[in-house]
């Protein structure tokens, strides 16, 4: 379709959410079942309620929409009404969204909900806005670590030379290389074909999309590095936003609050299933010295947290109690 037909196509669109009743569209990459997606339709029953029956949510899962980074384009045009994503893939876009993204920057999971909860927390969605996106609210993704398929990770030394699948975001290929892995990024929907085909000798992440994504029967060595606990962002289309009554808004965002307990409720018991579950399949659960790991860490500092904004962001973080 050529451009122009395509955005006019939009325009249409957009001017009918202002008008009427609208079933907004939210995409995800994860299966029924993931918090995340039934955080978004839990999101979805509140703002039906909220706006007496006229607008809904529906639900786009197992990446139908396409990956992240489409689903963030997407939002962006105002062809998406919502998407959730991980704030790994906003890092080249929104330079702020780099600061829950660093390595070994929360002490705990309260530590974590203290800055997004925080004045650093509504600081870093409203940096969005100039890019098209409305940040809605945070969602939890717990710790993220190392897993690999032939040879374990042992130590910080055992991950040099290792082909690692990182998100599509400079400062994860960074990461990685300060562990001393040579970072792949590629979209989490490759990333179980690139482990059993051995593209990648590794890849990283939390417990729950260790074990939904099945990575666990090509992975089994899972090392607890836990270097970065990048939260998750529920992103509103800026351009559909402008569409919508002032009353409408507040629903949404009302909405987006309240499923935010949910999801964390939800999240925790995920947590410790997918461990039981990735467990009972066999996994080795590695312990490593975190400490080693998070001293080779400055690089990822020194390149990435460069103005004095976001210096003074990061600072804001580590002092909060
Ligand atoms: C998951 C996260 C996804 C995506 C994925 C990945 O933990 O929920 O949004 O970022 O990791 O590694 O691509």
């Amino acid at each position: 379709m050529k451009l122009k037909t395509s955005l006019t196509l939009i325009a249409c669109a957009l001017a009918a959410f202002a008008a009427r009743a609208t079933e907004f569209r939210s995409a995800d990459i994860h299966p029924d079942g993931y918090p995340t997606v039934e955080a978004v339709k839990f999101m979805g029953e509140r703002l039906k309620a909220l706006t007496n029956g006229k607008h809904t949510i529906k639900v786009f899962n197992n990446s139908a929409l396409g990956n992240e980074k489409d689903t963030i384009e997407q939002t962006k045009i105002g062809a998406l009404a919502m998407t959730r994503v991980n704030i790994a893939p906003m890092n080249n876009i929104c330079p702020e969204t780099q600061v829950p993204t660093m390595p070994f920057l929360f002490r705990s999971k309260d530590h974590l909900h203290k800055v997004l909860d925080g004045p650093v927390g509504e600081e870093i969605l409203a940096a969005c806005a100039p890019q098209g996106f409305v940040g809605l609210a945070y969602y939890d993704s717990g710790a993220r670590s190392l897993y690999t398929a032939k040879k374990p990770v042992r130590t910080l030394a055992d991950a040099k030379g290792m082909k690692i699948r990182v998100q599509q975001s400079d400062l994860w290929v960074a990461l990685l290389e300060a562990m001393g892995a040579n970072a792949t990024p590629m979209p989490y929907g490759e990333v179980y074909t690139a482990l059993k085909t051995g593209l990648v000798d590794g890849a990283e992440n939390n417990w729950p999309s260790y074990e939904s994504s099945r990575h666990f029967e090509v992975a089994k060595y899972y090392s607890v590095t836990e270097h970065s606990m990048a939260p998750e962002m529920l992103l509103f289309s800026k351009r559909v936003w402008d569409t919508l009554s002032p009353d409408d808004q507040k629903a949404i965002r009302q909405a987006a609050k309240e499923s935010v307990p949910m999801m964390r409720k939800l999240w925790d018991e995920r947590e410790a299933k997918s461990l039981a579950t990735v467990k009972a399949a066999g996994s080795e659960i590695i312990t490593v010295d975190k400490a080693s790991f998070q001293k080779a860490m400055q690089p990822v500092y020194d390149k990435f947290i460069t103005d004095a904004k976001l210096k003074a962001m990061v600072k804001r973080v580590q002092d909060t109690q």
